[in-house]
């Protein structure tokens, strides 16, 4: 039996490919695996259209890729903790949605995501988009002045303006926000954690821009307000159109995304209308 070929269609000449000819319902082959793995690191975030995965294949999936996490502040899909079913019920009119402005997950960790993969269930008719960025541009793109200077930084990130006791987290529960996710707010989400302002990806070895406007709190050695302008220049400089993709869903659809070089926002622009999508999130490692 031969393998057919993947075909690999880039989305934008930022980043972004989808991927024709995969069931990923099925084991994959080790030919199969090496080119979703390929494009992966390529293209930065992969999309697949029209799959049924049942929660242990998306599980089985993403595990071909590292071991599992577990979010610490929203809930898991009972009976498997590792799948976070992002959810907006059609009633729910609070202010903001999950993942509703540029970030990238949990660098909040010692060790941030590698990557998730996200499952759609429930989609709206319209709206409800998610774009993503390519860090390794934003990096590149610096003047070699700007590049020397960050290059010598690190930063303290945290999660708490996401999830600390005053945070959206606590506001949205004041809003009745409970109706579509269980997400907690605690004091935990104050520890901090400080990161290179440029990571190398320990696959590809090439230089980026790993700072986001969700859980970077400020340089090391700086205040917040010494960081805040040259947070606020990186945040715009980062997210600007040219270095993202938008990629439209479907029911099927499949979106999975290197959490190392990337950030992504899901639009909030789907009132009274559902959207429930499924995340499995593959542990990475200490950025150098
Ligand atoms: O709902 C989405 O499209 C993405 C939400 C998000 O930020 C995430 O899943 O990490
Ligand atoms: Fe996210």
């Amino acid at each position: 039996m031969t393998v057919k070929d993947i075909e690999v269609r880039p989305l934008t000449s930022a980043l972004g490919a989808e991927l024709l000819g995969v069931d990923l319902s099925k084991p994959l082959s080790n030919k199969e695996f090496d080119s979703i793995h390929r494009a992966f690191l390529d293209h930065q975030v992969i999309f697949f259209r029209d799959q049924q995965l049942t929660p242990e294949q998306h599980l089985a999936f993403a595990r071909k890729f590292g071991e599992l996490d577990i979010h610490p502040f929203a809930a898991g899909l009972e009976g498997h903790p590792e799948i976070l079913p992002i959810v907006k019920e059609a009633d729910d009119h609070t202010s903001a949605n999950f993942g509703g402005s540029w970030h990238s997950d949990v660098t909040f960790y010692e060790k941030p995501a590698l990557g998730s993969i996200l499952y759609a269930l429930d989609v709206p008719k319209t709206g409800g988009d998610t774009l993503w960025a390519n860090m390794y541009l934003a990096y590149e793109t610096l003047s070699d002045g700007l590049k020397q200077t960050l290059d010598g930084l690190k930063a303290v990130h945290n999660a708490s303006r996401a999830y600390g006791l005053n945070s959206r987290t606590t506001q949205r529960h004041q809003e009745g926000a409970d109706i579509s996710m269980q997400v907690r707010a605690s004091e935990e989400a104050e520890e901090e954690v400080t990161h290179p302002v440029i990571r190398t990806h320990p696959e590809t070895g090439r230089k980026l821009l790993f700072v986001n406007a969700n859980f970077t709190r400020r340089f090391v050695g700086w205040s917040e307000k010494e960081s805040e302008p040259l947070l606020s220049f990186l945040w715009e400089h980062c997210t600007q159109p040219a270095f993202t993709c938008r990629f439209r869903w479907q029911k099927g659809s499949i979106a999975f995304w290197d959490n190392r070089c990337t950030q992504h926002l899901a639009l909030n622009d789907y009132h009274g209308q559902r959207r429930e999508a499924h995340r499995v999130t593959v542990c990475g490692d200490k950025p150098y």
